[in-house]
């Protein structure tokens, strides 16, 4: 299945049958203090520093999350977005619980992007799904809904077929939804992992969607962070994860390194023009 996004003109195809396509997570005001004290002061020159770091660093798509207590989304995410279009070329993942930022995003934006997200509650659905389907979005579908969040593998999948349902019946295309797992903390329960893994794999047995997760999520409250990111990542892929939400800067060589031997990766093109792009540097 292919889900295709686009900014200005440049296009990205999110291909089940991979390689994978990285969402960089950067722009996040989670613990990124510079974000929000540059926001605040409408200084734009930090955020457009992460994007393009996040770029060089071969992101195929920018995850934007300009929300934190205080701050007017509505008027802030359609700015952050002209900003980054203004400068970069590169499909959206607008990041907001608020379907009013979102709405406000969607009506700057050039191109076809990817709302982040909807999930199984009727209230989320009924605002974030005719906005899909008004602006032609594409949306990530978290697995979860008013019963709160589930660590039953089968319960997650019929959630997420709940969402893909009622997304068809609004208009929007089937391969427009991505589904999202849900990875949480391991810090929190051991079993955490292991759940969101066997959720990926129903997903991709039974749906054959395209799939997200925050990747960075899983390593909350531990140290060595990027190994555990990076460990948790090659297992998902294999489980049928393609296009993870993760710092590019920590995760494209793994990335990179898992596509090629999946056989996704002719002549080892893509893992040797990664390798010799970061040895420049
Ligand atoms: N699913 C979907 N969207 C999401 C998430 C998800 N969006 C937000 C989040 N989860 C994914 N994004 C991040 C962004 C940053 C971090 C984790 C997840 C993070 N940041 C470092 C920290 O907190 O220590 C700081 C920055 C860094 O070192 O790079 O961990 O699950 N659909």
């Amino acid at each position: 299945m292919k889900t295709v996004l686009s900014g200005k003109k440049n296009e990205v195809i999110i291909n089940t049958e991979g390689p994978v396509i990285i969402i960089g997570e950067c722009i996040n005001p989670t613990r990124r203090k510079k974000l929000v004290s540059t926001l605040q002061e409408g200084n734009f020159e930090y955020v457009l520093e992460l994007a393009g770091n996040q770029i060089d660093a071969m992101a195929d798509i920018l995850d934007v999350n300009v929300g934190f207590p205080g701050v007017d989304d509505v008027k802030l995410l359609p700015e952050t977005v002209k900003q980054l279009q203004n400068r970069y070329d590169i499909p959206l993942c607008l990041d907001s619980p608020n379907s009013r930022a979102i709405e406000a995003a969607l009506k700057v934006v050039l191109g076809k992007c990817l709302i982040n997200s909807v999930n199984g509650e009727e209230k989320s659905m009924n605002s974030f799904l005719p906005v899909a389907k008004e602006y032609g979005s594409a949306i990530i579908a978290l697995t979860m809904d008013d019963e709160g969040i589930t660590h039953d593998p089968f319960k997650r999948l019929a959630i997420a077929e709940k969402i893909l349902n009622r997304a068809v019946r609004t208009g929007i295309r089937e391969e427009d939804v991505i589904i999202d797992p849900l990875a949480m903390a391991i810090s929190a329960d051991p079993q955490a992992c292991m759940v969101t893994l066997e959720t990926i794999k129903l997903i991709h047995e039974k749906l054959g969607s395209n799939i997200t997760q925050g990747a960075s999520n899983i390593s909350f409250g531990l140290p060595s962070r990027e190994m555990l990111n990076i460990a948790f990542m090659v297992l998902a892929i294999r489980a049928g994860l393609t296009c993870p939400i993760a710092n590019p800067e920590k995760i494209t060589s793994a990335v990179r390194a898992t596509d090629l031997i999946l056989g996704r990766d002719d002549f080892a093109m893509r893992f040797v023009e990664h390798y010799e792009s970061t040895k420049q540097n």
